[in-house]
């Protein structure tokens, strides 16, 4: 059976909203980001940056197992092996497709998350909204490459019922997950009104409210709120540097 190394995160989601869209079984490896498990040996050897998701399908190509790490590259190898939610290999929707997962990889989800960290969490870890500077530098520039990048998708959904074209596709799946923190970022998706109508469609999605919620009973005593975070959750998840590889 598949294995998903998973936390409840945007990043985690993506995965296991495929893995329920498309009804693989699969079995979830719970990895808690915030006590540090993600620089365990065993799980650096499947994922050497150190993020999840992850995965490990035993009955990969030629039959032998493949690790994967990357939710982009996890989710092209699972739609093919499933053969849904991306056209064939080589085709134009094909590409179409990736165009949006790299869009989504590339610009959405990092501007999201750094706009997470610095609205959220770069306070408490001793940077100063007001003294400096940084931060609110940091806060303006990344709500408005959010708000840019909102607007992107609104165009794009004005012209198509979904990202890649007529039909669902892995870069829906890629996406959504990340307006779920959207109140966290203080952002409003009403004025987006062709996005908002994609974002309630995708909402209603059997296999995505099931995608949602894995993992929430192994994740139910795990605190990831920013006021809640021990000081040995912040050395975990942030002022990471290469020294992380030695401790
Ligand atoms: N580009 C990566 C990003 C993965 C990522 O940032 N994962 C976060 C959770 S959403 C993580 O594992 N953080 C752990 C850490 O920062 O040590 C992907 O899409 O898989």
């Amino acid at each position: 059976m598949i294995e998903l190394h998973y936390a409840p995160t945007p990043n985690g989601r993506k995965v296991a909203i495929l893995l329920e869209e498309a009804q693989l079984p699969y079995r979830l490896v719970p990895v808690d980001i915030s006590s540090g498990e993600q620089f365990k040996a065993g799980f650096l050897a499947i994922s050497p940056n150190n993020r999840i998701p992850a995965m490990v399908d035993p009955d990969g190509p030629g039959g032998e197992p493949l690790s994967l790490f990357e939710s982009a590259a996890i989710l092209l190898y699972l739609a093919e092996k499933a053969g849904r939610f991306l056209p064939p290999s080589g085709s134009a929707g094909y590409h179409c497709v990736c165009q949006w997962l790299f869009w989504q990889m590339a610009n959405q989800g990092p501007v999201f998350g750094h706009l997470n960290h610095f609205l959220n969490y770069a306070e408490g870890l001793g940077a100063s909204a007001t003294a400096d500077g940084d931060v609110a530098y940091a806060r303006t520039r990344f709500s408005q490459e959010a708000d840019r990048l909102l607007a992107v998708m609104d165009r794009r959904l004005g012209e198509a019922e979904y990202l890649a074209g007529d039909d669902y596709s892995i870069a829906d799946m890629a996406a959504f997950p990340w307006l779920l923190t959207r109140r966290a970022v203080g952002i409003d998706l009403a004025p987006f009104t062709q996005l908002s109508r994609w974002y309630e469609a995708l909402k209603t999605r059997p296999g995505v409210r099931a995608g949602i919620d894995a993992g929430t009973a192994e994740f139910s005593n795990i605190s990831t709120l920013p006021g809640e975070f021990t000081k040995e959750q912040k050395r975990a998840l942030f002022g990471q540097d290469s020294s992380v590889y030695k401790r």
